[in-house]
């Protein structure tokens, strides 16, 4: 049985060695927020589930390979033969600058509906992102439908506000997410895409328990009603950020999930994202529960 459920769109994903205009290789891996949660979560030893849609075809293929290889529970995964699984590119400018381009409209992920979500049993938290319900109608509504259900089993629900600009603009997806924002226990974004939800104030007054702000390399705050709680990222040489806000949620929930109070899992969090910055691949550099402490051990440290 799951501990976790989430849902969204998993892509095959294309890292470009050198620029793509001048011909180059790629390295293949998987990439969707939802998904790099999920594996952080299992890494960390929580039994999660990931819900979505992929084609019926080899790029499908390797999402499932590579979630069920890092322990995430796929069973209950559409293979759609009407549409192919999408794709994204990731185009390494600079360290911390990365072009994404995807290649997902009519994907098998974007098909995704309220009917594909079922969830029950032991479920304590359901993990969802605005970028769900930037993908069409069906997508959103199982964004919806989760929320639904999770209240039924009194699960906790998180969501993580991921502004997408190239899915839709602030103008668009504001309206969207408000109202999902409003109805989840916790809210996670940067300082704008809270802001795009009404900011951390409203959230609070409408309900939301804890509200916490992605602060990049600063680390992250967390807000209460009893007021608000700090705690500074790691420096770390940056490799690869994408994936680093996936990577503190994973770690942030997990704490959660573990009973630790408000310090303690912005300590996780941020120890996670550190990984996540320090390697490259969306999630590959992602701690197991042993490896969590590696990050405070400094300069230098050699693992004998
Ligand atoms: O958070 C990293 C994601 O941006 C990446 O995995 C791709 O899910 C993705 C998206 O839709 O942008």
């Amino acid at each position: 049985m799951a501990e976790v459920v989430t849902l969204g769109e998993t892509m095959m994903s294309l890292r470009a060695e050198g620029m793509v205009r001048l011909g180059t290789s790629f390295r293949s891996s998987i990439a969707g927020a939802e998904s790099n949660v999920a594996i952080g979560l299992s890494r960390l030893g929580h039994p999660v589930r990931w819900l979505g849609r992929v084609g019926a075809d080899e790029p499908g293929a390797l999402v499932l390979r590579t979630l069920r290889a890092e322990g995430v529970d796929v069973s209950t995964v559409e293979r759609d033969d009407e549409a192919p699984t999408g794709l994204v590119l990731f185009e390494q400018r600079l360290p911390d600058v990365t072009r994404v381009q995807y290649h997902r409209a009519g994907s098998a992920g974007s098909r995704l509906s309220a009917a594909d979500v079922a969830l029950g049993g032991d479920v304590r938290l359901v993990h969802l992102t605005g970028i769900t319900p930037a993908l069409g109608d069906g997508p959103r509504d199982a964004v919806e439908r989760a929320v639904a259900r999770a209240r039924e089993l009194a699960a906790t629900v998180s969501f993580d506000v991921n502004h997408r600009a190239r899915l839709w603009s602030a103008a668009d997806a504001a309206p969207a997410l408000t109202p999902i924002a409003r109805r989840a226990d916790v809210v996670i974004g940067s300082a704008d895409e809270l802001e795009l939800v009404g900011g951390v104030h409203a959230l609070l007054a409408a309900g939301v328990r804890e509200v916490v702000t992605k602060l990049g390399a600063d680390g992250a705050a967390v807000t209460t009603a009893a007021g608000e709680q700090r705690a500074p990222g790691h420096r770390v040489p940056v490799v690869d950020s994408v994936g680093a806000g996936d990577a503190f949620t994973a770690g942030y929930l997990s704490a959660l999930l573990d009973g630790l109070d408000v310090p303690g899992r912005l300590t996780r969090g941020n120890r996670t994202g550190a990984f996540a910055v320090a390697t490259a691949g969306d999630w590959e550099g992602l701690p197991t529960r042993a490896e969590l402490d590696l990050v405070a051990l400094g300069e230098g440290a050699a693992l004998r």
